[in-house]
């Protein structure tokens, strides 16, 4: 583990708005500082009382907190819930005809739904898993469009107390396997094909792919929203979504579940080759998802939100299908992507549906700003009033943009920083009280104890980097990894740390007004367009290639997707030049688009005799690094046994 140096410091400076402010839920430096004040003289009734206000329970819950198994905690553990209905049935009898979801397709249709439309989908879907004979702990695997059909079938796993274990759709195959496979899923739920930018996307066929691999023993059934007009064959284990559903009830007794049974597994990438199953619980994750919406984005009951994610990632969870549905909110669900028809689409939709509250992340802004800087003045961009980011550090320049041209500078920018594993947003702005500079993510939200470490976990100084911590557990917290206790506590709570904080993987300084600049991972993880892509996954990738003998993956600094992936690669025949070597590198990026996906398609591969070792025979990742960024060589490679190949690895293709 390593951190690197801050850089220099930004210095321009926003506070909010007076009218921003004056109308804000939480208004004032001294209202917010109250509430911190609150969280820490009191921690856990502070968590209490939130959790009494925001959830409603069926049986209320006598203990707080039991951090007796530590890392193992627990939240409101005696109590009973249904995070459903805590998301719909709650609002039915004031709000039942409020717009829940104004869906729109790719090819711009758009269909407003009403929570008590919402409702009645997700019960009868509901009763459709069971029928399949889904019960209270299963796990079902959505591989699933953005589509409305995708929260449903999370909402109504969440109604029986089944585990959703949800897989981005850009995913390849083997990828979906692997997960499946870890999951012991009984259930998958996918489209006959998705629609993205115009194109269709096969995910009904990568389904079967993925199942006639073999070894995903478990599944006993997959279901398919037929979302297409295409002709996708349906076999012995397949049944449609409305064969499925028709003439079942539209009511469905909720399951209740202690706070603390798992929500959902959403597999995140880490360290080694094989990603991590988060286990999210269900009171405490709910909590998060719902105070932190309420308080980052200064939620009003009148608010069009969107978040532009992908519900296969930790923020369409928290964003998309729990935080704002909990709250009683209307939000914007988006299924297709920025560039279509063409780069105003954001810009057009905001229009239309009077968006209130955007939230997206940086590199959407920057590819945006790269294919039109001023097209957001072509629209009337007058009704937002919030604008959020999250994936990755913004660049000033971006976020000023974001700023100025967006929000016609009287939107506060909340730039958010949190992770799969943490499950709601930890360091923000509150809007109406905290000033904002642009890359900084701020200070950390009420009731979150964040801060920056050394190695031995004593604080650092204002301004040196370190490794950003979370000192108290807090309820939306990851509850363990599946099926890897053992890794849970090392990877997260490790003993350098005396065990007690929660290690986020990421390095981190602090300036002069206590404000956090998150600097990156200090693992192997790369950043790519906001996504999480462990450089190990990418080598076992191209190492699975019967060309392939050895492979080391870095990342390099990429105008619009953040990171740009960089594959040095030693062949098991001769090193190839001059086409033969450009072939081959096309032929290696395609078979690595297709073992994971599309989003971990290397940028660059360069073939090399060998790579970069020590005596020790350790790869000398450093070194790739600067060799793909063609910096120059200031590391000390005395303890190279190879030096001779740094020469070939430098070498452009
Ligand atoms: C929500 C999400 C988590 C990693 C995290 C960090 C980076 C996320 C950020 C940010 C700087 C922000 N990250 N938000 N870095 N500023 N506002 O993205 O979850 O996919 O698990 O990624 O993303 O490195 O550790 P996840």
């Amino acid at each position: 583990m390593s951190t690197l140096t801050p850089l220099a410091l930004e210095r321009r400076c926003f506070a909010p708005g007076d009218a921003f402010r004056q109308a804000a839920t939480l208004s004032g430096m001294a209202a917010c500082n109250a509430v911190c004040e609150r969280a820490n003289n009191d921690y856990e009734g502070f968590w209490a009382d939130l959790a009494r206000e925001l959830l409603s329970w069926h049986k209320p819950f006598t203990r707080t907190f039991d951090g007796s198994n530590a890392p193992f905690f627990k939240w409101f553990d005696d109590g009973l819930l249904n995070v459903s209905w805590n998301c719909l049935d709650r609002h039915l009898d004031q709000h039942g005809d409020k717009t829940a979801i104004i869906f729109e397709s790719d090819d711009g249709q758009s269909t407003p739904i009403s929570y008590r439309s919402l409702y009645e989908q997700v019960c009868q879907f509901a009763n459709g898993l069971k029928k399949l004979g889904v019960e209270k702990g299963d796990r079902v695997v959505i591989y699933m469009p953005m589509t409305v059909q995708a929260v449903i079938a999370m909402q109504a796993c969440a109604r029986i107390g089944a585990i959703h274990s949800v897989v981005f759709g850009g995913f390849s195959a083997g990828a979906l396997r692997d997960r499946i496979i870890d999951a012991g899923a009984k259930i998958v739920i996918t489209a006959n094909e998705g629609m993205r930018g115009g194109k269709t996307v096969p995910l009904k066929a990568t389904v079967d792919e993925a199942l006639d691999a073999g070894g995903c023993d478990s599944i006993e059934k997959v279901i398919v929203q037929k979302r297409t007009a295409g002709n996708t064959p349906m076999g012995a284990r397949d049944i449609g979504w409305d064969e499925l559903t028709a003439g079942l009830p539209l009511d469905c007794e909720p399951t209740w579940v202690e706070a603390d049974h798992p929500l959902f597994i959403l597999y995140t990438s880490g360290s080694t080759g094989k990603p991590k199953g988060i286990q999210h619980s269900s009171a405490g994750y709910l909590l998060g998802a719902a105070n932190s919406f309420r308080w980052a984005f200064d939620y009003k009951p009148d608010d069009v939100f969107w978040c532009t994610a992908d519900v296969g990632w930790i923020t369409g969870h928290t964003y998309i299908c729990y935080g704002p549905l909990a709250m009683g909110a209307t939000q914007v669900v988006f299924e297709g992507v920025p560039t279509y028809p063409d780069a105003s689409r954001f810009w057009s939709m905001i229009e239309r549906h009077k968006v209130t509250t955007f939230y997206t992340a940086p590199t959407a802004i920057r590819s945006l700003i790269k294919l039109g800087a001023d097209l957001p003045k072509q629209f009337d961009l007058s009704s937002l009033r919030l604008l959020g980011t999250v994936g990755e550090p913004i660049n000033p320049e971006a976020w000023m943009w974001y700023y100025e041209v967006v929000g016609g500078g009287r939107c506060p920018i909340v730039d958010t920083w949190w992770q799969t594993e943490t499950g709601s947003a930890m360091i923000a702005p509150m809007p109406g009280a905290v000033a904002t500079k642009p890359g900084s993510c701020t200070l950390p939200l009420p009731g979150i104890m964040a801060d920056i470490v050394d190695e031995s976990g004593a604080p650092v100084e204002l301004g040196n980097g370190g490794f950003l911590v979370i000192k108290r557990p807090f309820p939306s917290l990851v509850r363990t990894i599946w099926n890897d206790a053992d890794r849970f506590r090392k990877t997260y709570f490790p003993d350098e740390f005396n065990g007690q904080y929660y290690l986020a993987g990421d390095s981190a300084h602090r300036d002069e007004d206590g404000y956090f600049w998150i600097m990156g991972r200090i693992d192997d993880v790369l950043n790519v367009s906001g996504h999480r892509l462990g450089t190990m996954e990418i080598e076992s990738a191209l190492v699975a290639n019967p060309l392939v003998a050895e492979a080391a993956v870095v990342g390099k600094p990429h105008e619009v997707k953040g990171e740009a992936v960089v594959a040095f690669v030693v062949l098991k025949g001769p090193r190839p030049t001059g086409d033969a070597a450009r072939l081959l590198a096309v032929e290696l990026k395609n078979w690595v688009s297709h073992e994971i996906g599309k989003i971990a398609r290397p940028d660059e591969i360069r073939f090399g005799d060998d790579l970069p070792k020590t005596r020790s025979s350790k790869i000398m990742r450093r070194l790739l690094r600067s060799i793909a960024r063609g910096e120059e060589i200031t590391q000390d490679t005395s303890t190279l046994v190879n030096g001779e190949v740094i020469a070939q690895l430098r070498e452009a293709m």
